[in-house]
């Protein structure tokens, strides 16, 4: 019988595991399967009442002691547990991905809303109700593996469709612009923005030189720089934000025919996001925000969902804009060409395990199906080189598509062999084509309007072989003057609060100067004017360049004020509680969030328990220090004499309250609850609602958290020190 250095008996692999420790282990059993989660669970392994074995499996009888020679004497080489086991270890990490490191997935399920192969012959789209197996895996771009989710960067967007002939990719982002317009500036852009060489500072940040230095310098960054400036760059989760496919794809109907489209994703929930200051101090506070509010929410079977969307552009209208549908630093504004909808997305399963699948799924915008193409944008042409080729180096070779997540569920056969890690063991005498010996298996499938080979698009082409960028490129200021036009007043500020705050940080005058002059008042002069005076630049005299005519000088779908759901699905409430405070008041404000499908949350003094006024116990969720009110969308303080009047008394639940207010949120106070809004000397908004019972105030309340932030307070908000 073994035993540990305590003399503690250790567990044989024999003893049954107790129901409590069955209900603790994962499941294999979770709900929402589909045909690609089915297909992982050849590989799934549960160790729930197995014996700890070798590799080899061999059943190990102690996993505490290194073999020795005597208890106090040298440890033995022979002894191959313990080398098996170091050596694994020693070679657990992989290399992170050289962009969007950090990352989160989850599984679902896409579904057609109708058969389109009037668009496309994509067999995904070609009937309504269809289903297809989806994994989606949200990153941001700068920062490590390890950094925080709530920073100020770009999200990437990243779909694998399973779907019944072949994995189609839409590899893409939240915002639907580029910083460049071609691939081979890729690595001098991404050796900006990351960390200094130096000293690498700053991690998952982008206000530093290098960053503001090369964007400064080249102009045809300037709308996407506008982007990662505003609110769409610290989004309050993953799903309250959009995807872009970025980039013109073609799609190509069954006769051939083929249009360009720009694919989107639009969330259910609504687009919003957190503010500049929340957003750092989470970065602290929870680094792990967006991924465990994506997991949470899928755990609580509030299942995160998008609609895909396209804009669709017939091949005579290619040339119709003011600018070129192969740029990727332009959008089609919605009002010119709307997004029409082709399905749904519901993300409804967690990952088993992070590294099987979060971080070994692998991403390719060059993974198309029948019925999509490319275009010859050529920021989509080098990334059609750049992914398998990454890949190979992070996953150790070029058989990574075997990887459970990766395979896809249509079957595959073709004649690629060996190399590293190879799982597939082929049958057949044959690795080539045309063979006879295995009568010519596998063979080619004719294209076909469905079920057939896949088939590029047979765009004429005749030109010389040049380095030179299109004049239709050369256009680098009027949609980021169209983006800065559409913005509310609040997001304008916001803007100008984030360009001075990352210029601040540039330890070069010429630098900052340079983003003023060449770029801001290339933009906006007021834009360019209120950074100036916010980062001791002089004020720009005018623009450098002359503007264009624009189809359109606004579009409202831009901004966030227009991209609200309405509701207050998976809006998250926090009730302060304390001793004496009223019990029904919080019962009822939680079955009236429940029904609107929000959650309510109690947060506490401590972790104990509190009595409330009538004498029953409840349990705060959370100490009020662990989950602190920029983890919420709002607040609720019930009455109760003797609550109140301790956090009249707490720091803590006094600052709890001020930074909800700071940062905009709606907060609800019932009864004496009034006097800590006396005390703080908060003045009652549109948001910051006062009453006696939950009736008088729940219409106003659930109105201000639908709308999310309460902008008008923001002046007033500046003046509070929290
Ligand atoms: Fe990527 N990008 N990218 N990118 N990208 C990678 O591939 C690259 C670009 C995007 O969750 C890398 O497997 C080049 C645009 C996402 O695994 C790498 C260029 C868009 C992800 C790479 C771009 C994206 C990546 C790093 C310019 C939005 C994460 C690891 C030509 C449409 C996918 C990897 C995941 C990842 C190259 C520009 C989106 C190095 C060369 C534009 C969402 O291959």
């Amino acid at each position: 019988m073994p035993f540990d250095t305590d003399g503690e008996k250790t567990p044989m692999a024999d003893d049954k595991p107790t129901p409590s420790e069955l209900a603790g282990t994962d499941t294999t059993d979770r709900q929402n399967r589909n045909a690609k989660t089915d297909s992982l669970e050849t590989f799934r392994s549960d160790a729930t009442g197995q014996a700890l074995t070798s590799n080899q499996g061999v059943k190990i009888a102690d996993n505490q002691n290194t073999l020795k020679a005597g208890p106090r004497g040298p440890s033995l080489l022979e002894d191959f547990l313990m080398r098996e086991k170091i050596t694994h270890f020693d070679h657990e990490r992989i290399p992170e991905r050289i962009v969007h490191a950090r990352g989160t997935a989850a599984h679902g399920v896409f579904v057609s809303y109708a058969n389109h192969s009037w668009l496309t012959k994509a067999s995904f789209l070609a009937e309504a109700g269809k289903e297809t197996p989806v994994f989606v895996r949200f990153s941001t771009v700068q920062g490590p593996r390890g950094s925080a989710d709530t920073v100020r960067d770009v999200r990437g967007f990243a779909t694998k469709f399973y779907t019944d002939e072949g994995n189609f990719d839409l590899v893409g982002n939240n915002m639907p612009v580029f910083f460049i317009q071609d691939a081979i500036k890729f690595p001098d852009f991404v050796h900006a923005v990351k960390p200094e060489p130096h000293n690498e500072i700053p991690t998952g940040a982008t206000n530093h030189d290098t960053f503001w230095d090369f964007v400064s310098l080249v102009p045809e960054s300037a709308h996407m720089v506008m982007w990662a400036m505003s609110d769409r760059a610290i989004p309050r989760s993953y799903r309250a934000m959009e995807g872009f496919g970025i980039h013109t794809f073609r799609v190509i109907d069954g006769e051939g025919r083929s249009r360009f489209v720009k694919f989107h994703w639009k969330p259910v929930s609504g687009v919003y996001s957190l503010v500049w200051d929340e957003a750092q101090k989470i970065a602290g506070k929870d680094p792990d925000f967006h991924r465990r509010d994506l997991w949470e929410a899928i755990e609580n079977g509030d299942y995160p969902e998008y609609e895909l969307g396209v804009q669709i552009v017939e091949e005579e209208g290619e040339h119709k804009f003011d600018f070129d549908l192969l740029d990727p630093t332009k959008i089609i504004p919605e009002e010119l060409v709307p997004v029409q909808k082709l399905g749904r997305m519901t993300l409804n399963r967690n990952p088993d395990n992070f590294f099987s699948e979060t971080e070994q799924s692998s991403f390719h915008p060059g993974h198309i199906v029948p019925g999509i193409d490319f275009s010859n944008d050529p920021l989509l042409q080098g990334r059609l080189f750049s992914y398998t080729d990454t890949q190979i180096s992070r996953l150790g070779g070029p058989n990574f598509h075997e990887l459970p997540i990766n395979r896809p569920v249509a079957p595959l056969h073709n004649n690629q062999r060996d190399a590293m890690h190879r799982m597939t063991i082929d049958k057949g005498r044959a690795a080539y084509e045309p063979n006879s010996i295995d009568n010519g298996w596998p063979k080619e499938t004719p294209p076909a309007a469905q079920g057939g080979g896949f088939e590029s698009y047979p765009e004429r082409i005749e030109a010389h072989k040049i380095r030179q960028r299109s004049e239709s490129f050369s256009d680098h200021f009027s949609q980021a003057t169209l983006f800065w036009n559409s913005m509310s007043e609040a997001e304008k500020e916001h803007i100008i609060s984030a360009y001075a705050f990352e210029l601040s940080s540039v330890d070069r005058m010429h630098i900052r100067e340079r983003e003023v002059y060449q770029i801001l008042a290339n933009i906006d002069m007021t834009l360019a004017t209120r950074v100036a005076e916010k980062i001791g630049v002089a004020p720009p005299a005018g623009p450098t360049v002359a503007p264009r005519p624009s189809q359109i000088s606004i579009s409202p779908a831009l901004s966030e004020a227009n991209l609200l759901s309405g509701n207050i699905k998976s809006r998250k409430v926090a009730v302060m509680i304390a001793d004496g405070s009223d019990g029904q008041a919080v019962a009822a404000l939680k079955s009236a969030l429940m029904e609107e499908g929000a959650m309510t949350m109690l947060v506490g003094p401590s972790a104990a328990p509190v009595r409330t006024a009538d004498g029953n116990e409840l349990t705060p969720d959370a100490p009020m220090r662990g989950k602190p009110s920029i983890m919420f969308d709002a607040v609720f303080v019930p009455g109760g004499a003797d609550a109140v009047q301790a956090m009249m008394g707490d720091g803590e639940a006094l600052h709890y309250l001020l930074e909800a207010y700071k940062h905009l949120k709606p907060i609800a106070v019932l009864g004496e609850a009034k006097d800590l809004i006396i005390g703080l000397k908060l003045q009652p908004d549109e948001g910051l609602l006062v009453g006696s019972g939950l009736d008088q105030v729940k219409a106003d309340f659930f109105a201000a958290l639908a709308r999310h932030r309460i902008w008008a307070r923001e002046p007033r908000a500046k003046a509070i020190p929290a």
